[in-house]
């Protein structure tokens, strides 16, 4: 009697020590809040506070961690810089410079993804109970990757039966890509008829589950996509007489390369000269900030539910963009352009062991989320990762003065950004240089001046050494240069070939 007795307490006390052991370990391992914002710039209040925008959970965002003023994305364009973020590769190195459907980013015919691990996936490979919803990789996600999958509406939100303003006004691209989906104005009535507030309520209702595994949850928002549509309430944020214009010069392009011109040749887009004439810059404007604000809000409600649920101490949170938006600099309202206002991004750590509202303005990329995320995390480093881990440099700067950022556009044209500097070489071998200590808004292109030669080449050796060609699941068919390098360099032929663009 005794002894049974005896060996209940043994077998309870080693139970309990099992029990409190894996309690241990699930405390140890944190869970992962991943959340992406479409075509983000750095406007937002704690990294730019550009014309005064309103966004105060991003700044709670940055008082709860880590912010990167000067991150970069691989690629100033969703699909590639989005495959860069999951892969963990260069898209120098896997050939994906356009849009690659998910399902086809890991394929055969492809030697650098075909066994390629996606982020999501690494998590789940170690333990991790992974879910997701709304625009993580391009579309969604490649199947399988997300245990629980929320899916992604179709397009980018509501859109009224007749465009406000821009309809690409018959000058845009031909065939099925007739118009497009820019337009600004306020649309729909309220928030809940937004996909990214159905998001969040998705999210939300996940946050107050019970999980056997530590998580990880990827939010992908839509907006701040175009169509520039949100309720009228962001609108009234931003009275027009208030709105500030980003710097434009008329006649910046006359000192770009020929290919930086073709790149940035977008018939289907507004250019600046358009939006000043008809008097829309600003509106414009207006809508993108009115975009922000609610994205903001949107996100305010993801930080309320974490804080208020039971995973608040031990959940990492990442926020990032997967590049900026020019909004009438150099020309034109798009991404597509290896200068700073369309490279640069928000990225925005918290969480344990994370000093709180530190900001760090060295350069950074954004294939540093992988290898980040895991080392936060305690899981062992993935060996393919082509970027460094960011933790040394949150937690004591390490690293600041040797950091650097190349983001990649099509084949073999690249931009390093190192210092206060940006080296842009193109395919051709023509250049830009821009001294930001001087000329922040990249007016003058000092390729062909002496006086940086030196600083020029300590650029020009970070310039990525392999450079495949295209990967065949890859396209982008609304701009021409594309079509053309990827026909050109996949056919075999190695002289770049000049493209008549649209008049512009
Ligand atoms: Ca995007
Ligand atoms: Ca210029």
């Amino acid at each position: 009697m005794k002894k049974t007795y005896f060996l209940l307490i043994i077998g309870t006390l080693f139970l309990g020590a099992c029990k409190s052991e894996s309690k241990k370990i699930k405390i140890k391992k944190p869970n992962v809040l991943f959340i992406a914002v479409d075509d983000l710039n750095n406007w937002i209040s704690p990294i730019q506070n550009f014309s005064n925008v309103k966004t105060p959970n991003f700044d709670r965002l940055a008082k709860m961690g880590v912010t990167f003023t000067n991150a970069h994305v691989q690629a100033p364009l969703c699909g590639p810089s989005r495959a860069s973020i999951m892969t963990g590769l260069r898209p120098s190195t896997t050939g994906i410079y356009g849009m690659t459907p998910d399902n086809k980013i890991r394929r055969e015919g492809n030697p650098a993804t075909k066994d390629i691990t996606f982020l999501p996936e690494y998590f789940k490979q170690n333990g991790y109970h992974t879910m997701g919803i709304g625009k993580l990789f391009h579309i969604h996600a490649p199947n399988d990757v997300f245990d629980e999958s929320g899916g992604r509406v179709k397009g980018f939100g509501p859109y009224p039966e007749k465009r406000f303003v821009w309809d690409g006004f018959g000058k845009g691209v031909k065939g099925k890509h007739g118009r497009t989906s820019t337009d600004w104005g306020a649309f729909p009535e309220n928030d809940t008829l937004m996909p990214d507030h159905q998001s969040v309520n998705w999210v939300k209702e996940r946050l107050e589950r019970d999980y056997e595994k530590p998580f990880f949850m990827g939010l992908g928002f839509l907006r701040v996509h175009v169509p520039l549509y949100v309720p009228q309430k962001w609108f009234d944020l931003y009275p027009l007489d208030k709105i500030e214009t980003p710097p434009y010069k008329s006649d910046d392009l006359n000192d770009i390369p020929n290919v930086g011109l073709q790149i940035n040749d977008l018939p289907m887009m507004p250019s600046t000269e358009w939006a000043k004439e008809s008097g829309e810059w600003k509106k414009i404007v207006q809508a993108y900030l009115a975009c922000v604000s609610y994205v903001d809000y949107e996100l305010g409600r993801v930080l309320d539910a974490l804080e208020s649920s039971k995973y608040a101490d031990n959940t990492i949170i990442v926020l990032w963009s997967d590049h900026g938006y020019r909004l009438g600099e150099k020309g034109t309202f798009a991404k597509h352009a290896l200068w700073e206002t369309a490279t640069k991004a928000p990225l925005m750590f918290a969480g344990p062991n994370l000093p709180k509202g530190k900001k760090i303005t060295a350069p950074v990329e954004m294939l540093s989320i992988y290898p980040s995320l895991l080392e936060l995390s305690g899981l062992p480093a993935y060996t393919r990762n082509e970027g460094k881990s960011l933790v040394d440099m949150m937690q004591s700067d390490k690293g600041v003065d040797a950091s650097y950022a190349i983001t990649t556009f099509a084949m073999n044209n690249h931009a390093i950004k190192k210092e206060g500097y940006r080296y842009i070489r193109y395919e051709d071998g023509t250049e830009e240089f821009y001294d930001h200590s001087v000329d922040p808004n990249e007016w003058y292109n000092e390729a062909g001046n002496i006086k940086f030669s030196n600083k020029k080449n300590i650029l020009k050796i970070l310039l990525p050494e392999k450079n495949v060609i295209w990967d065949e699941a890859s396209n982008y068919t609304f701009q021409p240069y594309f079509v053309a390098q990827k026909k050109r360099v996949n056919g075999g032929q190695k002289t770049p070939v000049i493209v008549i663009g649209a008049d512009r």
